[in-house]
């Protein structure tokens, strides 16, 4: 039972992954009165709940971290390229500590609803734990949700899913004193990112390792290795022109390698090895930048994409593997992931690859699963099933705006928003990197310090004025949701299915939902900014 609190709060945040913690820390810094909560036992988000064997971000460290504070980035040292989940955590952790952010987060505290009180013009939101561990009911003027981009898992409806006898998990709920596979017979179902971060590691433990796949991947090699102290004092020697530089890139990161504007097609096929080649063993991410237009003209794609596939060839031993593991699809339109060893992995002995794409799986068993009428036996099941990306956690919620309008009903046919941070009908409602904002397409850190910003500001500017709610106009939203659609048609990313559109998730509407180009939205942002928050109403 939820006890009412007395008491209206400037703010509540919900989340406290690096846009909930920013978000909390910039409102105590301007006075306002907030607080936050986290269905979480403790800070990190994302890297609180994913620690899963292997899991490592794919963007570098010294980009995929704060930049509000120069101390802070200053004083910090990775020990690695790409930062792996448990130093990430510490980091969320440093930071916790460093600005007291703690103080007014109350954790193993999930939102079970956020009604708009019309009468009032406040938000009421309820939660189901906490302290008492009863859930309370908390009113604020503003209510913002940080409860990030891939945070709600997907584990499909598989038929007999209960009757499985042995362990099963999830990649992104992954058990804190982690998982011993040792004697084990593992399968692992999907092979998005997290399963090509978590299939080498497992192999090396479990007796045997099944991998069913559904549709290949491509995966360039992530090629970490210790930081360079040497390249780390020269970043920070120059941070603020570094991070400057990040905010200009498409994505708001990719400063350690060029981005070339020349096209794939305009190289002759010795040029484009060689680039190719470069760009392979500069690892992750970076491949994406070898020319201007692979992300644009699928010739030019198909080039970089063949290159790829030669190289799995040249890597798996047993070509009909190999053959399976090739994706025939757009390189880059779902994510491109980053590996250590993955191909690799399928030359061990006990590791094999079992293709659902034609015969889904079928049911899960006492001792296994089945597919194409023949069943596995296995002692786990590693779910590397995904998420349902972006909306999911909003939808989870249950918020309900004016007139009582659910969140899920307004947004049936897909989000409609104005800058992917406000909606029609639910005003003093922010979304941190919601969709239609850059978000899952730049770096994140980046994109949630610059949504906090936007909000606070907004906020103090709203005070200074007396304004008491601000929602967008919906010739505004109605403009926006045009502009994000034309920007994802300018690329090839609705050429394919992936979380991206939505298309992993079975009924959820097909609507391209990140926005494309980070510098181009933050001058959407400045230019709203800077006309008195055009497109914005407030009363
Ligand atoms: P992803 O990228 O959504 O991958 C999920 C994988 O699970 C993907 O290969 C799916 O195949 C597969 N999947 C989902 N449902 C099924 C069923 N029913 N049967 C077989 N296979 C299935 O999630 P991740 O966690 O790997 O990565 C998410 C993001 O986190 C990643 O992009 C990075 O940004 C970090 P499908 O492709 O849908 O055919």
């Amino acid at each position: 039972m939820n006890n009412p609190s007395s008491g209206v709060l400037d703010a509540i945040v919900v989340g406290a992954g690096f846009g909930g913690m920013y978000t909390m820390h910039l409102l105590q810094q301007k006075g306002f009165g907030a607080r936050g909560f986290e269905r979480g036992g403790d800070v990190g988000g994302t890297w609180y709940w994913n620690r899963y064997p292997g899991c490592q971000c794919d963007v570098e460290s010294m980009e995929y971290s704060y930049q509000f504070d120069d101390d802070l980035q200053q004083e910090w040292n990775w020990s690695q390229r790409y930062a792996g989940q448990g130093e990430i955590l510490d980091y969320a952790n440093h930071v916790a500590d460093r600005f007291n952010l703690r103080d007014n987060i109350t954790f193993n505290a999930e939102v079970t609803s956020a009604d708009w009180l019309d009468d009032e013009q406040l938000w009421e939101v309820s939660t189901n734990g906490g302290a008492g561990a009863g859930g309370e009911t908390v009113r604020s003027r503003y209510f913002i949700m940080a409860t990030g981009c891939l945070s709600t898992t997907n584990i499909p409806d598989f038929d007999g899913l209960e009757s499985f006898e042995g362990d099963t998990y999830h990649t992104g709920n992954w058990p804190h004193d982690g998982v011993d596979f040792t004697g084990k017979r593992v399968a692992v179902i999907g092979t998005g990112s997290s399963a090509i971060q978590a299939i080498p590691l497992i192999a090396q433990q479990a007796e045997t390792l099944t991998v069913f796949q559904r549709t290949p991947n491509y995966t360039i090699p992530a090629r970490n290795k210790p930081m360079d102290p040497a390249v780390e004092a020269d970043i920070k020697a120059n941070y603020a022109d570094f991070r400057a530089k990040g905010r200009q890139s498409p994505s708001a990161f990719g400063v350690t390698y060029p981005h070339h504007m020349d096209s794939v097609l305009e190289a002759t096929p010795e040029e484009r090895e060689r680039r190719f080649e470069e760009f392979w063993g500069h690892g992750g991410f970076a491949f994406l930048a070898a020319f201007g237009d692979i992300a644009f003209n699928e010739e030019a794609n198909f080039h970089a994409a063949e290159f790829v596939r030669n190289k799995i060839r040249s890597i798996v031993d047993d070509p009909a593997t190999a053959e399976l593991l090739c994706p025939d699809t757009v390189l880059g339109c779902k994510r491109l992931c980053a590996d250590n060893d993955y191909y690799a992995t399928y030359n061990r002995s006990g590791v094999s690859l079992v293709d659902v794409s034609e015969y889904p799986i079928e049911k899960m068993t006492e001792p296994g699963l089945v597919t194409n009428g023949v069943e596995y036996e296995v002692d786990a099941i590693v779910f590397a099933t995904g998420f349902d990306a972006m909306t999911g956690s909003l939808f989870n919620a249950n918020i309900s705006g004016v007139g009582g309008l659910p969140l899920r009903e307004k947004w049936e046919a897909g989000p409609t928003n104005y800058l992917g941070l406000m909606t029609t009908k639910f005003p003093n409602m922010f979304t941190i990197t919601g969709p239609g904002s850059p978000s899952v397409l730049a770096n994140l850190i980046t994109g949630v310090e610059q949504h906090a910003e936007f909000i606070t500001n907004l906020m103090e500017w709203s005070r200074a004025r007396g304004h008491a709610v601000v929602v967008p106009e919906q010739e505004a939203e109605d403009a926006w949701v045009e502009r994000v659609n034309q920007r994802s048609n300018l690329t090839l990313y609705p050429t394919c299915n992936s979380w991206y559109l939505g298309s992993n998730i079975p009924g959820k509407p097909r609507v391209f939902l990140p926005y494309v180009g980070f510098p181009h939205y933050s001058e959407k942002l400045a230019d709203v900014v800077a006309n008195d928050y055009r497109g914005l109403a407030f009363g």
